[in-house]
């Protein structure tokens, strides 16, 4: 071997994309989702050598979706390696969906050598400015121009994920960078300490204090800025007697079957009721998203108390007399701090005795109204739902996606003790999401039961990633409710008084299909079966689909 050689192979075995993926895995990134292509080959070199495992999707979209489910379980962000142009592109939904869901996710893509920007040379993958299409949909997207500053660069994502508002970042290096040599000094590719999260002020904690201890119907609403602290808001509820109710994204924060929990409901009108009633109403970690807010917004009678990470997020769809800017569990340790020990000054004592069994009392209720509302919208798709409630382990992973049988049934019928537990995203409403955002959360959480329930027309979306669950050797459960289509577009168009165009889809042999894939699939033959035939697929380990016609059910309401 000449000198010449020996540097070249120095160059390999010490190139930018081993600095970039070397700070990642120091931050505990253990696994990459993506499709390895031409132009990110000197990304994928280091992998194994790293110890970063690579998942290898069918599609970039469920790369990203993947990662996203990975990231719930992990509280890391998920990482994505495309390739550039069409690589990065097809990733862009689940990068947009982060963003909307604010969750952390890092998207690695190389891109044209520098100099070779806008030069229109035909060159493979050639985007006219796929760094810019990225920035329309992330918090931010960055072409670094060393390697240096692609080190950097994951620094600040992990700052931003650690104590700002996570959003989903782009890291595109230049292809003459990517292979080039590492010119990033060694200590810099360590990982940072955890930054203290920020408190909230002690005058406005005080004061949110006193309005919450003379409360009399206090409420809680948390989102998924207060997941982390799903013990300390408990202890909160408890201490105050107050109902909480979550956004999608906050379920779980505090048990679903406990005593004072309304679950995910904001979409019906009872909760509604519930939460405009309160006369304070503390809001932890939450946009209040017009998506989940069917009737409109919320507008308790009370105070409102918001907790966010951001100023521009305190009087977001829901103005506030009482602002804190600062990291939602933090605060609300300092609020149990600050409330007395034996709490509820105001608090109506009525029926119940003490404020928590009073707070019970007025959960139970809220409870109780919102599942008839449940009922009354959607009757078969909510009958589907219980069946599967009945046959679902309390421990499990909830995939989920855009489906009826989804925001009609699983959001707030399926109890989840734990939060990130149910793969949703209430926003961004994108199809095709959760076949693969359960994989990735399978890929993290191996010892917890992973179902994924969703329409036909969602599993179609991403139904190559049956292949990517059966080669990652994953025990999964997928339940295709089949409505014989897009049965929610197909109501929408009937309110609009259009006939039913483009909505009723032939359906394919689902048992059959995924059997072509090496999986297992069953078709419920009668809508009794149904929970055993749930209970059986997920003990029975590897990749199973259970497809249930919706008429199955449909049948039981008209009889
Ligand atoms: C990527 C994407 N494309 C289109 C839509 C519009 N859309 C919303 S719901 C829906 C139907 C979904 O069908 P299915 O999963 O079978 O659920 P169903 O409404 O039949 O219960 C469509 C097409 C969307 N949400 N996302
Ligand atoms: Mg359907």
């Amino acid at each position: 071997m000449t000198a010449e050689d020996t540097t070249t192979q120095d160059v390999i075995t010490h190139n930018v994309g081993r600095d970039v993926l070397t700070v990642l895995r120091a931050y505990g990134v253990d696994t990459a989702f993506g499709i390895p292509g031409t132009h990110n080959l000197e990304f994928y070199r280091h992998l194994p050598e790293l110890g970063i495992h690579a998942v290898t999707t069918r599609h970039e979209q469920g790369a990203g979706y993947a990662a996203d489910g990975w990231s719930m379980q992990t509280g890391l962000p998920g990482l994505v390696i495309t390739t550039s142009g069409p690589g990065l592109l097809n990733a862009l939904s689940a990068a947009a969906t982060a963003y909307a869901e604010s969750r952390p996710m890092i998207i690695l893509t190389p891109g044209p050598p520098l100099g070779q920007e806008f030069a229109d040379i035909g060159a493979l993958h050639e985007t006219k400015d796929g760094r810019a299409a990225a920035d329309a949909v992330v918090q931010w997207s960055r072409r670094v121009e060393s390697g240096r500053e692609a080190v950097q660069a994951v620094h600040d994502a992990m700052e931003l994920f650690r104590i700002g508002r996570p959003r989903p970042v782009v890291i595109e290096v230049p292809l003459n960078i990517l292979e080039g040599p590492s010119d990033c000094p060694h200590e810099l590719l360590r990982a940072r300490p955890e930054p203290e999260p920020v408190a909230g002020e002690a005058e406005q904690v005080t004061r949110a204090a006193q309005l919450l201890a003379g409360a009399a119907r206090p409420v809680i609403l948390a989102g998924g800025g207060a997941v982390r602290a799903g013990a300390d808001v408990t202890a909160l509820a408890e201490r105050l007697g107050a109902p909480v109710v979550t956004t999608l994204n906050g379920r779980g924060v505090v048990p679903e079957s406990h005593p004072l929990a309304v679950g995910a409901t904001l979409r019906l009108k009872a909760a509604h009721a519930l939460v405009n009633d309160a006369d304070v109403l503390l809001v932890l970690g939450s946009k209040v998203g017009e998506a989940e807010l069917w009737w409109g917004p919320v507008r308790p009678s009370g105070q409102v108390i918001r907790v966010d990470l951001l100023s521009t997020q305190i009087h977001k769809n829901l103005p506030a007399q009482v602002g804190i800017v600062a990291d939602a569990g933090v605060v609300v340790g300092q609020l149990l701090q600050a409330l007395p020990a034996q709490p509820g000054a105001g608090s109506d004592q009525g029926e119940g005795g003490t404020p928590a069994a009073e707070g019970a009392r007025r959960a139970a209720q809220a409870r109780t109204e919102i599942d008839r509302e449940s009922r009354e919208w959607a009757p078969a798709t909510t009958a589907c739902c219980d069946a599967l409630a009945a046959g679902m382990p309390a421990d499990v992973i909830l995939g989920a996606d855009s489906s009826q049988i989804c925001y009609y049934g699983t959001a707030n019928m399926v109890p989840l003790q734990n939060p990130n537990s149910y793969l949703y995203m209430a926003t961004y409403a994108t199809l095709g999401y959760g076949l693969p955002a359960s994989i990735g959360a399978k890929i993290a959480s191996p010892h917890r039961p992973v179902v994924c329930v969703l329409g036909d027309g969602a599993l179609m979306f991403s139904v190559q990633e049956f292949m990517t669950a059966l080669e990652q050797a994953l025990d999964l459960v997928v339940v295709c409710v089949d409505n014989g289509g897009y049965r929610e577009i197909e109501e929408n168009e009937a309110d609009r008084g259009i006939a039913p165009i483009g909505v009723r889809l032939d359906q394919p042999d689902w048992a059959a299909l995924v059997t072509a894939f090496g999986g297992t699939g069953t078709s419920i033959r009668a809508a009794a079966d149904l929970p055993e035939a749930l209970q059986e697929a997920i003990g029975a380990g590897g990749v199973h689909l259970l497809h249930v016609p919706l008429s199955l059910f449909e049948a039981e309401e008209e009889t």
